[in-house]
Protein backbone atom coordinates (compact mmCIF):
# COMPACT_ATOMS: atom_id res chain seq x y z
CA UNK A 1 0.00 0.00 0.00
CA UNK A 2 1.39 3.24 -0.77
CA UNK A 3 0.56 6.50 1.08
CA UNK A 4 0.26 9.46 -1.53
CA UNK A 5 -0.32 12.00 0.98
CA UNK A 6 2.66 11.70 3.97
CA UNK A 7 3.06 15.34 4.33
CA UNK A 8 -0.51 16.41 5.08
CA UNK A 9 -1.86 16.50 8.50
CA UNK A 10 -4.45 13.94 8.17
CA UNK A 11 -5.34 11.24 10.16
CA UNK A 12 -4.99 7.31 10.12
CA UNK A 13 -8.59 7.28 8.93
CA UNK A 14 -8.08 9.90 5.94
CA UNK A 15 -4.65 8.28 4.90
CA UNK A 16 -5.40 8.36 1.12
CA UNK A 17 -3.65 5.45 -0.66
CA UNK A 18 -3.23 4.92 -4.35
CA UNK A 19 -5.43 1.85 -3.79
CA UNK A 20 -8.26 3.62 -2.35
CA UNK A 21 -7.89 6.23 -4.98
CA UNK A 22 -8.16 3.27 -8.03
CA UNK A 23 -11.15 1.97 -6.21
CA UNK A 24 -13.03 4.78 -5.37
CA UNK A 25 -12.58 5.68 -9.78
CA UNK A 26 -14.42 2.41 -10.12
CA UNK A 27 -17.05 3.79 -8.63
CA UNK A 28 -16.85 7.19 -10.90
CA UNK A 29 -16.80 4.93 -13.55
CA UNK A 30 -19.99 2.74 -12.80
CA UNK A 31 -21.68 6.51 -12.19
CA UNK A 32 -20.46 7.95 -15.55
CA UNK A 33 -21.24 4.56 -17.50
CA UNK A 34 -24.93 4.83 -16.16
CA UNK A 35 -25.20 8.06 -17.74
CA UNK A 36 -24.28 7.24 -20.74
CA UNK A 37 -20.74 7.90 -20.96
CA UNK A 38 -19.07 5.21 -23.51
CA UNK A 39 -16.49 2.67 -21.73
CA UNK A 40 -13.84 3.79 -24.27
CA UNK A 41 -13.91 7.25 -22.78
CA UNK A 42 -14.29 6.17 -19.10
CA UNK A 43 -11.16 3.76 -19.39
CA UNK A 44 -9.35 6.68 -21.34
CA UNK A 45 -10.20 9.13 -18.93
CA UNK A 46 -9.49 7.34 -15.47
CA UNK A 47 -6.68 4.83 -16.22
CA UNK A 48 -4.62 7.39 -16.32
CA UNK A 49 -6.22 9.64 -13.24
CA UNK A 50 -3.70 10.79 -11.24
CA UNK A 51 -4.04 11.59 -7.47
CA UNK A 52 -2.67 15.25 -6.96
CA UNK A 53 -1.56 16.13 -3.38
CA UNK A 54 -0.66 20.14 -4.51
CA UNK A 55 -4.57 20.30 -5.43
CA UNK A 56 -5.47 19.61 -1.85
CA UNK A 57 -2.69 21.87 -0.34
CA UNK A 58 -4.07 24.29 -2.49
CA UNK A 59 -7.95 23.45 -1.16
CA UNK A 60 -6.82 23.57 2.65
CA UNK A 61 -4.12 26.97 2.29
CA UNK A 62 -7.13 29.06 3.58
CA UNK A 63 -5.45 32.82 3.97
CA UNK A 64 -4.95 33.72 7.73
CA UNK A 65 -6.97 36.82 7.55
CA UNK A 66 -9.33 37.68 5.17
CA UNK A 67 -8.48 40.49 2.33
CA UNK A 68 -10.47 43.57 2.45
CA UNK A 69 -12.09 44.73 -1.10
CA UNK A 70 -10.22 47.84 -0.59
CA UNK A 71 -7.11 45.63 -1.17
CA UNK A 72 -8.21 43.26 -3.72
CA UNK A 73 -10.15 45.61 -5.92
CA UNK A 74 -6.73 47.84 -6.84
CA UNK A 75 -5.12 44.48 -7.59
CA UNK A 76 -7.97 43.04 -10.04
CA UNK A 77 -8.99 46.52 -11.06
CA UNK A 78 -5.18 46.96 -12.42
CA UNK A 79 -4.74 49.75 -14.42
CA UNK A 80 -3.03 47.30 -16.52
CA UNK A 81 -5.74 44.94 -16.87
CA UNK A 82 -7.86 48.08 -17.51
CA UNK A 83 -6.06 49.15 -20.50
CA UNK A 84 -5.89 45.47 -21.76
CA UNK A 85 -9.53 44.86 -21.29
CA UNK A 86 -10.04 48.14 -23.97
CA UNK A 87 -7.34 46.62 -26.47
CA UNK A 88 -9.33 43.56 -25.84
CA UNK A 89 -12.74 45.11 -26.95
CA UNK A 90 -11.13 46.76 -30.04
CA UNK A 91 -9.14 43.96 -31.20
CA UNK A 92 -12.63 41.34 -31.62
CA UNK A 93 -15.14 44.15 -31.55
CA UNK A 94 -16.31 42.36 -34.49
CA UNK A 95 -17.11 38.55 -32.26
CA UNK A 96 -17.83 40.58 -29.38
CA UNK A 97 -20.91 42.75 -30.89
CA UNK A 98 -22.06 39.70 -32.82
CA UNK A 99 -22.34 37.47 -29.47
CA UNK A 100 -23.47 40.33 -27.89
CA UNK A 101 -26.32 40.87 -30.09
CA UNK A 102 -27.55 37.29 -30.16
CA UNK A 103 -27.93 36.84 -26.26
CA UNK A 104 -28.84 40.46 -25.18
CA UNK A 105 -26.04 41.13 -23.54
CA UNK A 106 -23.28 44.25 -23.63
CA UNK A 107 -19.76 43.25 -24.57
CA UNK A 108 -17.91 45.07 -22.17
CA UNK A 109 -19.32 42.63 -19.39
CA UNK A 110 -17.87 39.56 -21.97
CA UNK A 111 -14.76 40.81 -21.90
CA UNK A 112 -14.77 41.97 -17.91
CA UNK A 113 -15.45 38.36 -17.02
CA UNK A 114 -12.79 36.92 -19.45
CA UNK A 115 -10.25 39.58 -18.08
CA UNK A 116 -10.62 38.67 -14.19
CA UNK A 117 -11.12 35.06 -15.02
CA UNK A 118 -8.09 34.31 -16.86
CA UNK A 119 -6.24 37.93 -17.61
CA UNK A 120 -8.16 37.70 -21.35
CA UNK A 121 -7.13 33.92 -21.91
CA UNK A 122 -3.14 34.52 -20.37
CA UNK A 123 -3.69 32.30 -17.33
CA UNK A 124 -6.59 29.37 -18.20
CA UNK A 125 -4.21 26.62 -15.43
CA UNK A 126 -2.49 23.76 -16.31
CA UNK A 127 -4.10 21.36 -14.29
CA UNK A 128 -5.28 18.20 -16.18
CA UNK A 129 -8.96 18.37 -15.05
CA UNK A 130 -9.86 15.20 -14.77
CA UNK A 131 -7.06 14.68 -11.92
CA UNK A 132 -8.12 17.91 -10.22
CA UNK A 133 -11.45 17.19 -10.17
CA UNK A 134 -10.86 13.30 -9.32
CA UNK A 135 -8.50 14.04 -6.18
CA UNK A 136 -11.18 16.51 -5.17
CA UNK A 137 -13.75 13.87 -5.13
CA UNK A 138 -11.59 11.29 -3.83
CA UNK A 139 -10.64 13.85 -0.72
CA UNK A 140 -14.03 13.37 0.10
CA UNK A 141 -15.69 16.45 1.90
CA UNK A 142 -17.23 17.62 -0.79
CA UNK A 143 -17.46 14.22 -2.52
CA UNK A 144 -20.95 14.66 -4.17
CA UNK A 145 -20.47 17.84 -5.69
CA UNK A 146 -16.71 16.95 -7.10
CA UNK A 147 -17.89 13.47 -8.51
CA UNK A 148 -21.06 15.21 -10.08
CA UNK A 149 -18.67 17.75 -11.82
CA UNK A 150 -16.13 14.76 -12.81
CA UNK A 151 -18.65 12.74 -14.39
CA UNK A 152 -19.66 15.71 -16.21
CA UNK A 153 -15.97 16.17 -17.48
CA UNK A 154 -15.73 12.65 -18.79
CA UNK A 155 -19.29 13.37 -20.63
CA UNK A 156 -17.17 16.66 -22.26
CA UNK A 157 -14.59 13.85 -23.56
CA UNK A 158 -16.96 11.74 -24.75
CA UNK A 159 -18.98 14.33 -26.82
CA UNK A 160 -15.60 15.08 -28.24
CA UNK A 161 -15.40 18.97 -27.34
CA UNK A 162 -11.64 18.60 -26.05
CA UNK A 163 -9.10 15.85 -25.88
CA UNK A 164 -8.03 14.65 -22.69
CA UNK A 165 -4.28 16.25 -22.88
CA UNK A 166 -6.12 19.60 -24.02
CA UNK A 167 -8.64 19.48 -21.06
CA UNK A 168 -6.61 21.74 -19.14
CA UNK A 169 -7.74 24.16 -15.96
CA UNK A 170 -7.59 25.48 -12.37
CA UNK A 171 -6.71 22.91 -9.65
CA UNK A 172 -10.16 22.96 -8.41
CA UNK A 173 -11.80 21.88 -12.09
CA UNK A 174 -12.58 25.39 -13.72
CA UNK A 175 -11.49 25.29 -17.45
CA UNK A 176 -10.40 27.31 -20.48
CA UNK A 177 -10.64 30.87 -20.88
CA UNK A 178 -13.93 31.79 -18.88
CA UNK A 179 -13.28 29.12 -16.03
CA UNK A 180 -16.42 27.07 -16.37
CA UNK A 181 -17.07 24.19 -14.30
CA UNK A 182 -17.79 21.38 -16.54
CA UNK A 183 -21.50 21.54 -15.34
CA UNK A 184 -21.50 25.16 -15.74
CA UNK A 185 -19.77 24.05 -19.70
CA UNK A 186 -22.84 21.53 -19.75
CA UNK A 187 -25.40 23.62 -19.25
CA UNK A 188 -24.05 27.19 -20.93
CA UNK A 189 -21.32 26.60 -23.64
CA UNK A 190 -22.10 26.67 -26.85
CA UNK A 191 -20.53 26.72 -30.64
CA UNK A 192 -20.22 30.42 -31.30
CA UNK A 193 -18.57 29.77 -34.63
CA UNK A 194 -20.12 26.52 -35.66
CA UNK A 195 -17.71 23.58 -36.28
CA UNK A 196 -19.43 21.30 -33.98
CA UNK A 197 -17.22 22.03 -30.90
CA UNK A 198 -18.09 23.59 -28.45
CA UNK A 199 -13.99 24.83 -27.24
CA UNK A 200 -14.02 27.63 -24.33
CA UNK A 201 -9.92 26.77 -24.36
CA UNK A 202 -8.45 27.92 -27.98
CA UNK A 203 -11.65 29.12 -29.51
CA UNK A 204 -12.56 32.76 -28.73
CA UNK A 205 -16.09 32.73 -30.56
CA UNK A 206 -16.61 30.01 -28.66
CA UNK A 207 -15.73 31.34 -25.42
CA UNK A 208 -17.54 35.38 -26.05
CA UNK A 209 -20.62 33.29 -27.04
CA UNK A 210 -20.75 30.99 -24.18
CA UNK A 211 -20.07 33.51 -21.68
CA UNK A 212 -22.61 35.50 -23.39
CA UNK A 213 -24.65 32.66 -22.95
CA UNK A 214 -24.36 32.04 -19.59
CA UNK A 215 -25.28 35.22 -18.39
CA UNK A 216 -28.56 35.47 -20.73
CA UNK A 217 -29.43 32.25 -19.43
CA UNK A 218 -29.29 33.63 -15.88
CA UNK A 219 -32.00 36.15 -16.17
CA UNK A 220 -29.16 39.33 -17.38
CA UNK A 221 -31.45 42.41 -18.27
CA UNK A 222 -30.04 44.07 -21.39
CA UNK A 223 -29.20 47.88 -21.21
CA UNK A 224 -29.58 48.29 -17.00
CA UNK A 225 -26.20 48.13 -16.20
CA UNK A 226 -25.09 46.15 -13.06
CA UNK A 227 -25.08 49.10 -10.34
CA UNK A 228 -23.18 52.12 -9.41
CA UNK A 229 -20.96 53.73 -6.88
CA UNK A 230 -22.56 55.95 -4.37
CA UNK A 231 -22.10 57.84 -1.20
CA UNK A 232 -25.07 57.44 1.37
CA UNK A 233 -26.46 59.57 3.72
CA UNK A 234 -25.17 59.67 7.63
CA UNK A 235 -27.26 57.15 9.47
CA UNK A 236 -28.48 54.53 7.49
CA UNK A 237 -28.60 51.47 9.32
CA UNK A 238 -26.94 48.21 8.93
CA UNK A 239 -30.43 46.71 7.89
CA UNK A 240 -30.33 48.36 4.95
CA UNK A 241 -27.89 46.95 3.21
CA UNK A 242 -27.58 43.76 1.19
CA UNK A 243 -30.09 42.24 -0.91
CA UNK A 244 -32.92 41.67 0.88
CA UNK A 245 -33.39 45.23 0.91
CA UNK A 246 -34.52 46.07 -2.53
CA UNK A 247 -35.98 49.19 -3.08
CA UNK A 248 -36.67 50.88 -6.62
CA UNK A 249 -33.72 53.62 -6.96
CA UNK A 250 -36.78 56.47 -6.53
CA UNK A 251 -36.43 55.32 -2.92
CA UNK A 252 -32.71 55.10 -2.19
CA UNK A 253 -32.50 58.97 -4.14
CA UNK A 254 -35.56 60.55 -1.97
CA UNK A 255 -33.26 58.87 0.88
CA UNK A 256 -30.70 61.14 0.09
CA UNK A 257 -28.13 58.12 -1.71
CA UNK A 258 -26.17 59.94 -4.39
CA UNK A 259 -23.33 59.18 -7.32
CA UNK A 260 -19.93 59.70 -5.81
CA UNK A 261 -19.59 62.97 -7.64
CA UNK A 262 -23.03 64.12 -5.47
CA UNK A 263 -25.29 63.51 -8.22
CA UNK A 264 -28.79 62.32 -8.60
CA UNK A 265 -28.78 58.93 -8.75
CA UNK A 266 -28.42 58.02 -13.11
CA UNK A 267 -30.78 54.91 -13.98
CA UNK A 268 -34.24 53.84 -14.54
CA UNK A 269 -36.11 55.13 -11.13
CA UNK A 270 -38.37 52.30 -11.13
CA UNK A 271 -35.40 49.68 -11.28
CA UNK A 272 -34.93 47.71 -7.88
CA UNK A 273 -31.56 48.40 -6.04
CA UNK A 274 -29.86 47.23 -3.03
CA UNK A 275 -26.91 48.24 -1.03
CA UNK A 276 -23.50 46.18 -1.14
CA UNK A 277 -21.24 47.35 0.89
CA UNK A 278 -18.61 44.60 0.72
CA UNK A 279 -15.78 46.64 3.85
CA UNK A 280 -18.71 47.61 6.04
CA UNK A 281 -20.63 51.22 5.77
CA UNK A 282 -17.28 52.38 6.49
CA UNK A 283 -15.90 51.76 2.76
CA UNK A 284 -16.56 51.77 -0.21
CA UNK A 285 -20.71 51.30 -1.33
CA UNK A 286 -22.64 50.35 -4.38
CA UNK A 287 -26.28 50.33 -5.21
CA UNK A 288 -26.63 47.05 -7.56
CA UNK A 289 -29.48 45.94 -9.58
CA UNK A 290 -30.70 42.58 -10.80
CA UNK A 291 -27.60 41.94 -13.44
CA UNK A 292 -25.27 42.03 -10.28
CA UNK A 293 -27.14 38.98 -8.78
CA UNK A 294 -26.38 37.44 -12.11
CA UNK A 295 -22.83 38.08 -11.76
CA UNK A 296 -23.20 36.71 -8.72
CA UNK A 297 -24.28 33.16 -9.74
CA UNK A 298 -21.12 33.05 -11.95
CA UNK A 299 -19.39 33.05 -8.39
CA UNK A 300 -20.37 33.97 -5.23
CA UNK A 301 -18.06 36.98 -3.99
CA UNK A 302 -19.50 40.59 -4.06
CA UNK A 303 -15.34 41.49 -4.32
CA UNK A 304 -15.80 39.66 -7.67
CA UNK A 305 -18.99 40.79 -8.80
CA UNK A 306 -18.58 44.19 -7.95
CA UNK A 307 -15.05 44.22 -9.65
CA UNK A 308 -16.80 42.39 -13.12
CA UNK A 309 -18.81 45.79 -13.56
CA UNK A 310 -16.54 48.06 -12.50
CA UNK A 311 -14.11 46.73 -15.06
CA UNK A 312 -16.73 46.74 -17.75
CA UNK A 313 -17.70 50.28 -16.69
CA UNK A 314 -14.02 51.38 -17.46
CA UNK A 315 -14.17 49.30 -20.87
CA UNK A 316 -17.39 50.78 -22.02
CA UNK A 317 -16.25 53.84 -20.90
CA UNK A 318 -12.76 53.84 -22.77
CA UNK A 319 -14.59 52.86 -26.09
CA UNK A 320 -16.53 55.51 -25.81
CA UNK A 321 -14.16 58.45 -25.63
CA UNK A 322 -12.34 56.63 -28.41
CA UNK A 323 -14.94 57.30 -30.58
CA UNK A 324 -15.98 60.58 -29.30
CA UNK A 325 -12.10 61.59 -30.13
CA UNK A 326 -12.54 59.83 -33.36
CA UNK A 327 -15.71 61.61 -34.45
CA UNK A 328 -14.35 65.17 -33.26
CA UNK A 329 -11.02 64.65 -35.38
CA1 LIG B 1 -16.69 25.88 -31.89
Amino acid sequence: MILIALFLPFSAANAYTEEGFRSFLKEVAADARSQGVSDLTISMALQSATFKPRTIELDRAQPEKKTLYAEYKPKILSQDRIDKGRLMYKQHRVQLNHFANIYGVEPQYIVALWGIETNYGGFTGGTGIIDALATMAYEGRRREFFQKELVEALKILDEKHITLDEMKGSWAGAMGQNQFMPSSFRAYAVDGDGDGKRDIWKDLDDVFASTANYLRQSGWQHNQGWGQRVKLPQGIPATMVGKEYRRPIAYWQKLGVKTLNGHNLSANKRLEAYIVAPDGLSGETYLVYSNYDVILKWNRSTYFATTVGLLADAIAQGDSQEQEEAYNQ
